[in-house]
């Protein structure tokens, strides 16, 4: 097979994209993803001074020898838990994303909580409420909804197939909750721009406004729900007229948000981008209040979303990752979060070593520069296995080559449907590079590892875990099939139940009490930064999915340089012009950027998306660098949201 020969399509067949890939896909798939000279087709051993990023090519059986005894010399020294791992979002493919586990469940290391550098608060809140928060709406129940209230999410650049081919095509009518004028927003039919991290506020008030008029669910409530008469005071306080002030939405807008999805049958979408704030747990609760005291739950057409996991295509989690099976010689230690790794890094007693594998985590955690500076430890061994050399590969001892999901069978099930999809192996591994599975199935050897957990084949794995799934297909039925509804008709949310302790929908949470937290949530709001500080916005790129594809040649000319957002009243305060050199300036860092003017961007928010890379930057920093790594109120997971900056000119610049 030529390199030429292969194109990446959509499928036509697929019911959700109907044939259509997103531009940034198409680029990357089609570009960087097959390109010999970008990618990574070697072993590689570092052979100059930690970080300065000479490297020699090395055999597999060389780079696996000297990983194996590096970790085998710190799990003996300091323990297996001084070994780290840390993955996230490389690649979701089920066996891809999860069969490595298995090794470090062997090696008894500790996990680096993935969820803490982006979602975690959410999970945490809505697992105190609804006992989880990987069971969504089916979106194929939107037929039946006549209001979707999208809350402090953008799928028109985040979940595009969504955006087009669900939301804009629904018919029901849109409300969009985001500071920002984004795309989402501006096909809506109604935005409310709050104050970043004022939320909770504004759902209290909606609440009020629904009380008010009489249109809660009392026998849904009386059926299903805890805690409403305890969060009633707080509610019949929080006036849309007291909310204008603290959230600046209009409180008539705030009127017609509440009673529209009131009454219903209302779906909700609870973004990603909503839940990283300082309190980005207790905004959560307040919203996912909603739906509960409403009645949106249990019928057609209503229910909320945060993400829809593997479990509920029946993909036992468990056991491709290793964490139910026989592997483990001892209980894990406890996970840490992505918040506390600088400082875990910082300590040469506590650990030794640390695997990052789907993750540029030189990219995308917090506190940028003091993380390099933990990475380049002298007595640290770090392992890196990516497809490409990125920020964080720059810094490993040994770097493997990982093959991108073009190369393997596997797999996929998405974040928001209910689907099922085969992928399949459309072309080789490129140059010596190999699947995450067979990558770590030889590391297990290298180890000299006997268990045959370790080393079952891919279609083994594949195989088993579409028979544990019932779906009654084997993986070359559903290769001719492409994609599946493991259930033909729209699934309603928690049919089976709520699975909290008490069976109901827990406003008020015993466990929530029991951590230290509010019972009930609360209506907060964060304090508006003073000193001419502005909150820094960092969302999601429309022309990278985290940090992949910011070394696609095709997507640099779209990414341009790097800009921040701000209002046209906020630039003139400051007597700056677009065009100039700002720089962007805290307590931990510095970032010089050009100044871009849109008042799509509302007053006291600064805008810089996420996702460029340090390495490709005159700056050799991104977003990140400005990053504290302030943990959430639940999950202690990245408020990233809450960051503070000043702009000021550059001085620098001619
Ligand atoms: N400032 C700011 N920072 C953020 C965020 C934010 O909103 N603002 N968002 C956060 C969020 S939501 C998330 S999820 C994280 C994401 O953070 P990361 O997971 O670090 O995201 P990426 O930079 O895309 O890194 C994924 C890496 O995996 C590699 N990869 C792709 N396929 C494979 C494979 O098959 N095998 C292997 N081994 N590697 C592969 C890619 O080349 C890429 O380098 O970033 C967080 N960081
Ligand atoms: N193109 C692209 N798609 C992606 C990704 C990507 O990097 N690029 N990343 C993927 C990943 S890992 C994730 S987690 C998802 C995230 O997808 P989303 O849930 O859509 O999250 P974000 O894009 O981070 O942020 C969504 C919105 O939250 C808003 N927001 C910020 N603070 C507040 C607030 O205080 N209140 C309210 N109401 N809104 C607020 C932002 O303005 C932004 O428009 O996207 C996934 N899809
Ligand atoms: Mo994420």
């Amino acid at each position: 097979m030529r390199e030429g020969d292969v194109r990446v399509r959509g499928d036509r067949e697929h019911p959700v994209s109907r044939g259509k890939l997103c531009r940034k896909c198409t680029a990357a798939y089609n570009g960087v993803f097959l390109d010999p000279a970008a990618r990574l087709t070697q072993p590689l051993r570092r052979a100059g001074a930690k970080g300065d990023g000479r490297y020699e090519p090395v055999s597999w059986e060389e780079a696996l020898d000297e990983t194996a005894a590096r970790l085998t010399d710190v799990a003996e020294r300091l323990g297996p838990a001084a070994i780290f791992n840390t993955h996230y979002t490389g690649t979701f493919s089920v066996l891809a994303f999860l069969f490595p586990q298995r090794f470090f469940a062997r090696i008894g290391a500790t996990e680096v909580d993935p969820d803490t550098v982006c979602n975690k608060a959410g999970h945490a809140a809505l697992d105190y409420t609804y006992g989880d928060s990987l069971e969504g709406f089916d979106p194929r129940t939107v037929k039946d909804s006549a209001v979707v209230l999208v809350w402090g999410a953008n799928p028109a650049v985040s979940a595009p197939h969504q955006h087009d081919n669900w939301l804009v095509e629904a018919g029901a009518q849109v409300i969009v909750v985001d500071p920002i004028r984004t795309v989402t927003a501006e096909h809506a039919d109604l935005h409310l721009q709050p104050r970043p991290g004022s939320d909770a506020a504004l759902a209290f008030a909606m609440l009020h406004v629904i009380d008010r008029a009489g249109r809660t669910d009392d026998r849904f409530i009386a059926e299903h729900v805890d805690g409403w008469e305890e969060m009633l005071p707080a509610v019949r306080q929080a006036s849309p007229e007291w909310a204008e002030q603290v959230c600046g939405v209009a409180a008539a807008d705030i009127e017609t948000a509440a009673l529209a999805y009131a009454a219903g049958p209302s779906l909700l979408w609870i973004g990603q981008g909503l839940q990283r704030q300082p309190r980005g747990g207790n905004v959560v609760r307040a919203v996912a209040t909603l739906p509960a005291v409403t009645g949106n739950l249990l019928r057609p057409g209503t229910g909320f979303l945060y993400l829809n996991g593997f479990g509920n295509r029946r993909i036992d989690e468990d056991w491709v990752a290793g964490g139910a099976g026989e592997l483990r010689r001892a209980p894990p230690p406890p996970m840490v979060s992505h918040m506390d790794l600088v400082d875990v890094l910082d300590d040469p007693e506590r650990s030794g070593a640390l695997c990052c594998w789907n993750i540029n985590l030189a990219q995308s955690n917090p506190r940028q520069v003091a993380l390099r500076r933990a990475l380049r430890r002298e007595n640290l061994f770090v392992l890196a296995v990516d497809l490409f050399a990125t920020d964080t590969t720059d810094l490993a001892d040994i770097v493997l080559p990982a093959a991108s999901f073009l190369e393997f069978d596997d797999l996929v099930a998405s974040y928001f449907h209910r689907s099922l999809s085969v992928q399949r192996k459309a072309r080789e591994p490129l140059g010596e590079s190999l699947p995450n599975t067979e990558i770590f199935r030889r590391l297990a050897a290298a180890m000299g590892y006997d268990d045959p957990d370790l080393f079952m084949t891919d279609r083994e794995l594949l195989e088993e875990v579409l028979r544990r799934t019932g779906c009654g297909l084997d993986f070359d039925d559903l290769s001719r099939r492409g994609t599946i509804w493991p259930s033909p008709t729209p699934e309603i949310q928690f049919a089976d139940g709520f699975p909290t302790p008490t069976g109901r929908i827990e406003l008020a949470s015993a466990r929530a009490a029991a951590d230290g937290l509010p019972s009930v949530p609360e209506p907060s709001v964060d304090p508006l930064p003073g000193g001419g500080q502005m909150r820094l916005l960092t969302p999601a790129s429309n022309w990278t999915l985290n940090g992949s594809y910011a070394n696609e040649r095709k997507l640099s000319g779209r990414l341009g340089t790097a800009t921040v957002t701000v209002h046209p009243d906020e630039a003139a305060q400051r007597g700056l012009h677009a065009g100039d050199s700002v720089v962007l300036r805290n307590a931990e860092g510095e970032l010089p950027v050009q100044l871009a003017i849109d008042d799509a961007v509302p007053l006291g928010v600064a805008y810089a998306p996420k996702g460029r890379w340090p390495r490709q930057e005159p700056s050799g920093a991104n977003v990140n660098v400005l990053n504290t790594g302030e943990a959430t109120d639940m999950g202690r997971s990245s408020a990233v949201h809450g960051v503070l900056v000043s702009i000021v000119a550059d001085a620098s610049a001619g």
